[in-house]
Formats: C-alpha cells, structure tokens, sequence
C-alpha cells in the first residue's frame, strides 16, 4: 500500500468538517451541554509547542464529548492587547493594530492546521471594538454597582519610559525594558474593589472540587486570610511630636508580647512622613527604602535596614518598659496598620533586624524538649509551637490560650478612648488596580470635567473607541498626547471636559470572554438565558502560570457580573487542569545556543552526540530546558505539521509524559509517532478489501473472540482514561490493541480469516477509529473512508462496550502432584469438571511428570484447586 500522505488528507478533512459546520455549536439544543474552554492564546506572532500541548488536550476532550452525545461548546479567541503591540510599534514602525491582527491571521491559520474542533463562528479578538465596547459597559454597571473606585496608591514608576510598571516588570529596582532606577509613585489610579468578595473567594475555593488542590491552595494564600489583633500603644510624649499619641500594629502574634523589642513602621507611615519634615536623615532614608520596589518579593529579599526615630512607646502590659520606634524597610505601608511590633526570637525578619541594631532577643516560646533556663534565639528564629515563658501571666500557656488572653485582656483596657486591643481579620489581597497609562487597551470610559468632578460616560455614547492615528515617537501613553480625542463635553454640564486616557489592564479582558463566547452576538455583554445555560465552563484548561491572577480575576468577574446582573453564577470554572510544560534538550556550539533544527544526533555505542549539519563540528548537549527563544531550543509547530501532519504532532503531545507534567520533545519521539500513524494505516488498509463488506460482530470464542475482549477491554478503559484527562494512558493502551489485532488483522489481509474473525476485525476496527479519532483526528476519518463506512469519525457516536466481553472469565487454578504444587492453569471460569481433567493432562508438566501413564486419580475442588494423584 501507498504510505499515508498527512499533508493531502489532514487539508482535506479540515475543509469537509469547515463545510459541514459540524463545529458550530447551536445555544438552544436539548442535549446536555459541554463546554471545554482551553486558555486563550495571546497573538504574539506564531503558535508555540506549548499552544500545540494545550489544544490538543482540550481537542480530545470536545470531540470525545461530541461523541458521547453532548452538545459542545469549544470556542477560540485572541487575548489581544497589551504591551508587546506597543513594543512592536516602537521598534517596527507598525501600528499596533495592525501589528496585532496580522499575527493573529498567521496564528489562525497554524491552529487550523492543527484539524482543532473549534467553533470559529464565535471567534472574537480583545481588541475588537465589539468586545471592548462590552467590557466598558461592564466597568459602568460596575461603577453603579460601587465596585469601582478611584484611589491613589503606590506604584512603581520607570522615569524613563514614563510607565506604570507591574511588579514582574521591576528588575532589581530598575525597568525591564528601560533599564532606569525605578521609583515609588503616588498615582490616582482605577480600582476593582475585589476585596469586597474577600471571605466569598475564599469560601468558593471549597467547592471547587475539580481544581487541582495546588492551584487552591495559591490562591487560599493569595488571598491571605489571617486573624489578629490590633494593638495600640502609647506613645511617650517626651519623645513624639506633637499630638502623636498612640501607634496602632497589626499583629498575628499577640501571644508573643512580652518578646517584644522595638516597634517598625513604614517609610510612608503617617508619623514617618511627619518625622522626616525635619529630620534629614530620615527624609533620605524614607527615599532610599521607596526604591526598593513594592513586591512581597523585594521586600523579602532586601537587606533589612532602619532608622531610629528617638520616638518611645509603651509597652501596653507595662508602663515602665519602653520601646523604640524605627522606620523599617520590611514594613510595607499598605498591609494592615504599616506599623508592627517586633518580636526578634519568633519571626526571622525582627531577628535580622534585631542583630543588626543590637536589640534584645528574647525567647517567650519554648520548644518542647528545651529547658526555660537554657534556651537562646540567635540565628534562626523559632516559630512553632510551645510552652509560654518570660512572659508574666502568660507563662505555661499555649500560645493558642496566650493569644486569646491577651485579647481578652487588651480589649478591656483603654487608651485615648479606644479599647487598647481589637480582633481584627486581615486580608493579605488587594484592590485590583487596572489603569495603565498605555494606548493598546481598552479605554476607561470616564471623563473629568473641572466643574463636576470625575463622570461616567453615558451608555449611549459608547464604545469609546482608541483613536487610529497615534503616534510612538516618544516615551509615554500616545493617548495622553491626543488632544482631539481627549476632548470632549462634559456630560454634565456640557463644558469642555477631558476623557480618561488610562487604558484597562489586560487581565481585564480576559476575565470575562469564556462569558462572551456564550453569546458573541449579543449587544448586551451577555445574553443571560445563554450564559447562565453554558456557564460554568466544564473544563478548562492552561497553564500553571495562571494559578494566581487570572483565574482570581475571573472569580471576582463572574462575582461582580453577578451583582450587575449579567451572569447567575459565581464560580466560572467548574474542572480545571493545569497543564505541564513542553520541554527540549539544549546546544551549546562554540557561538552560543544552536537550534535544535541546525544539528544532527549521531549515535554510536549507545552513546549521543550532536554535531553541527552546516559543519560536522560537535556542539554540546545541554540540559533539558523549557522552549525557549533565548535558549534556541524551539521546535516550530509548522515545522512538524509539514513534515510529520497535525494528527503526528498531537499523538506524541498526549503520549509521552503525564498531561499535568512536563514533556520531553524528542525527534525520535515524534518519528515514533509517526511510525504508529503509517503503521495503523497500512494494517487498516491492508485489512480493508477482505473487511469492507463484513457486518461487525463481536465474538466470545477463539481467535475472534480474543480480538474482541482486547477491544472492548480497552475502549471500556480509553473513555475513563479521557474522563479523567489521563491522555498518555489511552495513548499506551491504544498502542496495546494495535499489537495484539495487527497478527489477525494480516491474516484478514491475507484472506485467511474465517466468518467469525472477519466480523470480530471489523467490529475491532470500527472501534479502534472512534478512539484515536479524538486525538488523530484525520486518519481516523481517512481510515473510515477505506472502509467505506458511512458518514464522519467527527460526528460518530462513541461506542459502547460490551460488559460481557470484559468480565474476568478466566481463572487460575493451582495444580499439585501427590499433594505438591507444581504449576497452574488458566481455563474458563465456568469450565466443568471434564474439562478441567482434560486441559490438566495437556499441561506440559503434567504429562512430563506422568511420563506416559495414566494418572490413578485426578481430584478437581471447583474454583480452588487441582490435585493430580500418580
Ligand atoms: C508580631 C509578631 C511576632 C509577628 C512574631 C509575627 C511573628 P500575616 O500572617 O501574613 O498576616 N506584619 C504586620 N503588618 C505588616 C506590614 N505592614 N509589613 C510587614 N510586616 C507586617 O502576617 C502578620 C504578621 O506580619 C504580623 O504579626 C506582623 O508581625 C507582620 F513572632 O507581629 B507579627
Ligand atoms: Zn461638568
């Protein structure tokens, strides 16, 4: 037979299902829904292997769903602004706009190649002024809804680019991009008031059983629930200024108390901004802790510095123990009172501190196993549980009790009219700051008027659309500089007022398209009948890396969707699977990395090595590294599509490794691959004259009953292995059913095969083509073809197996001779007794052991155990 031409087939099948629609999912269907949702792709310019990994996986799930009968939904789109547009327009001279669609023409194009089942008649763009007109209807109903606010807060500004930078985007205090000393900048900026949702984030997370536990357990952490106390202390006024009279921390240790050493406040605490009015020195260390970056990251790893202010406090247990008063650089303003009180022997950071400035250390907590008189904190602080010590009425305590007693005791003192300690809750999340001062986004729909302060755009004058013409000669946000298009009335008052030129973060957009795609069409953001029926989405899948904020963002979406009445659910994602990365071996030649496409492995005395093909000259294999453009170590999908076809390069994607791990791209893999893709076609084809007119049946009995249990055995376990995304499992299991019908399959080639084998092979094929059609899909439907079947693997129906045929129906029963065990033998659980005499004198080392002669006795205890009496 002709090999199998990838290229040919996998064009033609891709335009059959485009013709047929068969991928437009209609809403108003009776079926049960589905929706399986992979993670947007951002059009950077071309699809990458990871790309490849994702889509395939959630293929596999839509079209193994399809054919159970469900009505699915699985949607593609482009998560389409943001910065790398605008970097391109600096560098290019291309306007981001254009720059942006033509990357997702090619990008369209490369996941079309892929024979994905995608419906692309909802397909939509972030940056198409359809979706983001939605999106700012959504932020004013929001705005109604009191879930907007406007604030200043701190962020990180690069002077150069004249940016708001995230803190991923600050490198060692300086801009990623320009490379300048960042500063810390007040800024009014936009906010979603995510934290109103705190306590119901949290809560949510325990319903979402079908999350992977780790991804639940960041977010817990991201949220940061704690509970403490606040307390305040006095402040003595010989040392204050004036009218300071108390200094409020927030504390989740109050059992440790009495170890207190000092107390530290933000650079930018109230009573640290008043201080360095006129103290110089502290003035420029306020400065120098404001470079650091505000990163929980930064502010970890910085070295930790102070300064003493000379300001006194109270200890509130004791009016005659003091404690001094230092700005600190890991004390961040914007989490509970900026202000905290150090206990150097239980929290490492207060230790660092301690030792640096030469503060007392001591231990309150005892460590079982220690003795109070001898125990020392010096270098590493000890944070677990104990004993209560040196600690006063405390002392014997737990810390637990210790905690309560002090609140109890605190809440009851007073101090300037206010109890001395109040239980507080504290959320380590933030309100999400969206304003960024950038011009490929989508607007804020705002307008500042002088006269009637900030205002919303009315509804009927949207979308505010970004400007065409911009220009990207200078540093800055372009919109910024748009006099015409920052012009406009105020809607209020009718005078000349001036549109918000901050743009949303992209992070925005993607918050809510998997809500979109339920109802592109509608003018409304959603049409609710059509959300509420496909949401949630039943399975979505994507990178780790968005563990965090994205899947956070989305809850607090659908959350607020909710408030404003577009969506009836709170949770967006019912199942989700984080899926691992596709990793490749590096080359190091003597100019740097290589690519994986300029070399040649050599192979000999099973030893490796890899040599340059323009040269021959060796280059060194490195280690094995995530693709990466920096690295070189890139395999190019299109590469691959052209010289292996699409249904290759997702065969070896869910083959090799766990989904939920990483995978080793190897070129021998991939040719292994491909060798499984010829190999099932020839023995199809081959098989296929002697098969194409036969009814398929299975059978229990002989060679044909054997193909028969393998099929159905392994059909039962591939549509469990999809259910529970285990595709490197129903990929091995598939290659075990090649092997053991390809012996058969030959003799039905060779015309050799009875009635009863013929239709087993059929059935066994028939079969075979619905399982690999969810991952291969265009030879499943070429082979179909051969047979003649009617009609498309895309749109079968998955088969059902057939419980008879995977029952255990064999057993094993041990055999002794004169009472010795001596082997076994497997027969039919539901042989006779005759039967079981007959198959015991045909094992080999029975007639062996009886050496011609007749056994005097054989004993048979049915189902347990033979006995051969010589
Ligand atoms: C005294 C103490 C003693 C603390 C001890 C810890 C251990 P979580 O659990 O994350 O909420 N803290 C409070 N506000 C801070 C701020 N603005 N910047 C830096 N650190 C701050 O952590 C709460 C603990 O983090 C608080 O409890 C406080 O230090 C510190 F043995 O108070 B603790
Ligand atoms: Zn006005």
């Amino acid at each position: 037979t002709e090999r199998y031409n990838p290229r040919a087939a996998e064009t033609h099948w891709q335009k059959v299902w485009e013709d047929a629609k068969i991928f437009e999912t209609e809403n108003d269907d009776p079926r049960e829904k589905y929706y399986v949702l992979e993670m947007f792709p951002y059009p950077s310019g071309r699809i990458h292997m990871g790309h490849v990994r994702n889509y395939a996986m959630g293929d596999v799930v839509a079209r193994y769903k399809r054919a159970k009968g469900f009505n699915v939904l699985h949607p593609m789109g482009w998560d389409a602004f943001g910065m790398p547009a605008e970097n391109a327009a600096m560098q290019n001279k291309v306007h981001p706009k254009e720059w942006t669609y033509q990357n997702i023409a090619t990008m369209r194009q490369q996941l079309k190649s892929m024979g994905l089942s995608l419906d692309w008649s909802r397909e939509f763009a972030t940056c198409d002024v359809d979706y983001y007109h939605r999106q700012q209807m959504l932020f004013l109903d929001f705005f109604e809804k009191g879930l907007v606010t406007r604030k200043t807060s701190k962020v990180n500004w690069d002077p150069v680019d004249q940016t708001v930078l995230a803190n991923e985007q600050v490198v060692d205090g300086r801009g990623w991009r320009s490379g300048a000393l960042v500063e810390q900048r007040e800024l009014t900026q936009w906010f979603f008031k995510i934290t109103d949702f705190n306590e119901e984030l949290l809560s949510g997370l325990d319903t979402l059983d079908h999350w992977p536990e780790k991804v639940r357990l960041m977010q817990r952490n991201w949220i940061g629930r704690s509970e403490g106390l606040l307390v305040r202390f006095g402040v003595d006024q010989a040392t204050a200024p004036q009218g300071e009279s108390e200094i409020e921390v927030y504390t989740t240790r109050p059992d440790t108390l009495f170890g207190a050493s000092f107390i530290a406040i933000a650079a930018d605490h109230p009573l640290a901004k008043k201080l360095a009015q006129d103290n110089a020195a502290l003035a420029a260390f306020a400065d120098d802790c404001r470079h650091t970056g505000t990163s929980v990251a930064a502010v970890e790893t910085a070295e930790k510095k102070g300064f003493d202010t000379g300001v006194r406090v109270k200890h509130p247990f004791d009016d005659d123990w003091t404690l001094p008063v230092y700005v600190a650089n890991f004390v961040l303003m914007d989490y509970g009172t900026g202000a905290i009180f150090g206990c150097p022997a239980h929290d490492q950071r207060d230790l660092d501190f301690a030792n640096k400035y030469g503060l007392p250390v001591t231990p309150v907590v005892l460590p079982a196993g220690e003795d109070a008189a001898h125990f020392r904190v010096t270098e590493t602080a000890y944070v677990d549980d104990g004993t209560m010590i040196n600690s006063r009425f405390l002392d014997g305590l737990t810390p637990e009790e210790a905690f309560k007693q002090v609140a109890d005791r605190l809440e009851k003192i007073a101090i300037n009219g206010r109890p001395q300690g109040e239980r507080k809750v504290q959320f380590r999340l933030r309100d999400w700051g969206i304003s960024r001062q950038r011009y490929w986004g989508c607007p804020i729909p705002m307008i500042h008027c002088d006269d009637c302060g900030v205002l919303p755009v009315p509804k009927a004058d949207l979308p505010v659309k970004l400007p065409d013409d911009v220009e990207f000669d200078r540093p800055g946000n372009p919109l910024d500089r748009h006099a015409a298009w920052k012009q406009v009335a105020c809607p209020k008052c009718g005078k000349a007022a001036r549109r918000e030129t901050d743009t949303m973060d992209t992070f925005v957009d993607s918050s809510w398209y998997f809500a979109r795609f339920t109802a592109p069409w509608e003018n409304e953001p959603t049409d609710l009948k059509a959300v509420n029926e496909w949401l949630p989405v039943d399975q979505y899948i994507g990178g780790v890396e968005h563990a965090i904020l994205h899947l956070l963002y989305s809850r607090f979406f659908t959350r607020a969707m909710k408030v404003a009445g577009h969506v009836g659910i709170e949770e967006p994602f019912k199942g989700l699977f984080t899926q691992g990365m596709v990793v490749h071996e590096t080359y190091k030649g003597p100019d740097g990395w290589v690519a994986p496409a300029d070399i040649r492995i050599e192979e000999s005395d099973g030893e490796r090595k890899a040599v340059l093909i323009s040269t021959g000259e060796p280059v060194e294999i490195g280690s094995i590294e995530k693709m990466s453009k920096s690295k070189k170590n890139v395999v190019d999908p299109d590469d691959i599509i052209a010289s292996y076809g699409a249904d290759t390069a997702r065969w070896f994607m869910l083959s090799d490794s766990p989904p939920d791990r990483d995978v080793i791209w190897t070129e021998s893999g991939v040719e292994g691959a491909h060798r499984f893709v010829q190999r099932v076609w020839r023995l199809i084809t081959e098989a296929a004259p002697a098969l194409r007119d036969v009814t398929p049946k299975s059978a229990f009995e002989g060679e044909a009953g054997l193909v028969s249990k393998a099929v159905h055995k392994t059909l039962k376990a591939v549509g469990e292995d999809i259910e529970k995304l285990s595709f490197n499992k129903a990929v091995a299991r598939l290659y075990e059913l090649v092997n053991t019908i390809a012996g058969p399959l030959q003799i039905a080639a060779a015309g050799k095969a009875d009635t009863a084998l013929e239709a087993a092979l059929r059935e066994a094929v028939d079969i075979l083509i619905a399982m690999i059609a969810p991952m291969m899909p265009h030879l499943a439907e070429q082979c179909r073809t051969e047979l003649g079947a009617d009609g498309l693997a895309a749109t079968a129906a998955w088969p059902a197996f057939d419980p008879a045929l995977i029952v255990e129906n064999e057993i094993t029963l041990p055999v002794q001779i004169n009472g010795k065990k001596r082997g076994d033998l497997t027969i039919a659980r539901d042989a006779d007794q005759l039967a079981v005499e007959k198959a015991v004198l045909e094992l080999d080392f029975i007639k062996t052991a009886l050496n011609g002669s007749a056994p005097k006795k054989i004993i048979v205890v049915p189902q347990r155990i033979v006995n051969v009496v010589a």
